[in-house]
């Protein structure tokens, strides 16, 4: 081959689609991907993220080399292995001789500057290209963003929406609204039965990933025994059409709803396969625009869903950018405990918090109602420092990469952005928690006592939240009616709650340094 183009491709880059590729022709590019200790080990990530990652890279490669690619494949226990994507580069550079390196914009801050500096370090032009794989460029998120005081989801939604043409009629929305949530309130009914997620046999690649990821990897968070994310194109294929046929139906009417032992209920658990690049986030989309256009899905259902992905996930990623790198030093409220030891050992008392740590050891996964009212909703009202709940967020979920992690730990559960992603804390008392899951049952604490060693230690921090955040959150509308009630109560009873938690609060034990990073 006459000097190739160098085209190298992440992890979460795993789609022919690619824009580094779209130019491109097999005669005259080498393509690099690169398993490297940074990446494996920049947080302790949980052992079925790693897996998935490398099964999935793994994959793609024969997938890219069947289509008549070229590959150049760095193992990671390649004895010459660098361990970072710039040595990689650098080596692959000498092998190949390359007269230029092109690649699609990385989805991290950090992995950005690192490439910002192969500008000078690299001996041959860079080329980098835009992640056309989002649907929202960010040049349109900016200018979206600019001068506007407040940036809400939903309007940037209903862009979202006007774009892709999803569920419009003739410039309106279909069914005459923009959202249906206040369909989608359906709490855990007696008997409700979620399908069971479609099972992915392993093959020799992900057997041979499994013992490298459990023996090199053997002190990371969580459990390998039910390792079951689609790790190729095929498999995601499959994993979506079982969503889009057995749980898109009913995903709105429970997309809020708890069930301790059922840990999927009626989500996608599509988030791994989208943000790797297995699943197109727009053609998913249609997809399931079809399903209620055939008469397979309720509207309900489907805008629901569709409003998540052209949505929120667009949303979330355009703050990153939008707010990086000061996002990740975020504390607006200034909060300082350390994370608590429960949230790896899932050893506490309670039993929605032990639920939610449980399914996330053995599943890299938590729902999104888990991860914001229970875990997030936690670290909130426990005043839990923003950089511990960011690595640990970043470390256990098998979905997690830092742009689409931070805004919503730092945004949407923590405010530490000072609301410019969530218009108020979610913050909420057990009663919240109660009605939406069948937690509260079968817990030590009870949910409807306030205060006092067996009372639901969501009841009390709630309040003291609140109190010890008076000056930062009572001028928030939203907060007015709490803060108002809060106000009418007797000196006693505030004093109860305070006491109440500050006891409470005592018994966290940190979790041990080094755990994260
Ligand atoms: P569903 O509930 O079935 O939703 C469908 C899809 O919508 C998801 O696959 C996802 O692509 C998208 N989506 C939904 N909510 C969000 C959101 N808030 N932000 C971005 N995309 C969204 N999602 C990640 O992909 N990676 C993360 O690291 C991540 N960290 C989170 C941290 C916190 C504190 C919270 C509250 C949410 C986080 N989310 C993250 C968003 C959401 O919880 C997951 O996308 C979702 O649980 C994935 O499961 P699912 O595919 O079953 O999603
Ligand atoms: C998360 C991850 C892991 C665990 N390992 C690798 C790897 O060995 N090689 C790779 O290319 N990507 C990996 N990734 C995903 C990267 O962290 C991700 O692509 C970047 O953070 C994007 O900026
Ligand atoms: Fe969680 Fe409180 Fe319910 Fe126990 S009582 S499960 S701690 S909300």
């Amino acid at each position: 081959m006459p000097s190739p183009v160098l085209v190298p491709i992440f992890g979460d880059q795993l789609s022919p689609q690619i824009s580094s590729l779209a130019d491109r022709n097999p005669d005259d590019t080498v393509i690099l991907i690169m398993e490297v200790a940074d990446e494996t080990t920049y947080v302790r990530h949980h052992k079925a993220k790693i897996a998935l990652i490398l099964s999935a890279m793994r994959h793609f490669a024969g997938e890219l080399r069947g289509a008549g690619w070229t590959v150049d494949y760095v193992r990671l226990d390649d004895s010459r292995n660098t361990g970072s994507f710039t040595g990689e580069v650098l080596r692959a550079i000498e092998r190949h001789g390359p007269r230029g390196v092109q690649v699609t914009e990385p989805g991290e801050w950090r992995v950005r500057q690192a490439m910002e500096q192969w500008r000078i370090d690299l001996p041959v032009r860079l080329r980098i290209l835009p992640d056309t794989r989002f649907i929202c460029p960010l040049p349109d998120f900016y200018e979206w963003a600019a001068g506007r005081k407040e940036l809400r989801m939903e309007w940037f939604y209903r862009e979202m929406r006007r774009k892709t043409g999803l569920l419009m009629e003739n410039d309106k929305p279909v069914g005459g609204r923009w959202n249906f949530d206040a369909e989608n309130r359906g709490g855990p009914e007696a008997g409700l039965k979620p399908p069971a997620l479609p099972p992915f046999a392993h093959d020799a690649i992900t057997r041979e990933v499994l013992e490298l990821v459990s023996s090199r990897f053997a002190n990371h968070f969580g459990s390998l025994d039910n390792f079951n994310w689609p790790v190729t194109r095929a498999d995601a294929e499959k994993a979506r059409n079982a969503f889009l046929q057995d749980r898109l139906p009913l995903f709105g009417k429970y997309q809020d709803a708890m069930l301790a032992g059922e840990d999927f209920l009626f989500h996608a658990a599509l988030s791994p396969a989208i943000n790797i690049g297995l699943l197109d986030p727009l053609d998913l989309c249609r997809r399931a625009e079809t399903e209620w256009r055939e008469g397979r899905a309720p509207l309900e259902a489907v805008e629901g869903f569709i409003r998540q992905i052209i949505g929120w996930r667009e949303y979330i990623r355009g703050m990153y950018w939008l707010e990086m790198p000061g996002l990740a030093d975020a504390n607006g409220l200034d909060a300082h405990r350390p994370l608590p030891d429960f949230y790896w050992t899932g050893e506490t008392k309670m039993r929605c918090l032990a639920d939610c740590v449980r399914t996330t050891r053995d599943n890299a996964y938590a729902h999104h109602i888990q991860r914001l009212m229970v875990l997030g909703n936690f670290a909130l009202l426990a005043g839990i420092r923003p950089q511990d709940v960011a690595d640990w967020y970043l470390t256990v979920y098998a979905d997690a990469f830092e742009w689409v992690e931070l805004p919503n730990v730092a945004g949407m559960i923590l405010h530490a952005d000072k609301g410019r992603l969530a218009s108020k804390p979610y913050a909420a008392s057990g009663a919240y928690i109660d009605r939406m899951s069948n937690y509260c049952g079968s817990c030590t604490y009870k949910v409807k006592q306030k205060t006092g060693p067996e009372a639901c230690p969501f009841n009390a921090l709630y309040w003291h939240f609140l109190a010890r955040n008076e000056k930062k959150l009572s001028g928030y509308h939203r907060l007015a009616q709490p803060y108002a009630t809060w106000r009418r109560m007797s000196e006693e009873k505030r004093a109860e709650y305070i006491d109440s938690a500050d006891a409470f609060l005592k018994t966290l034990v940190p979790a041990k340094p080094g755990w994260a990073r």
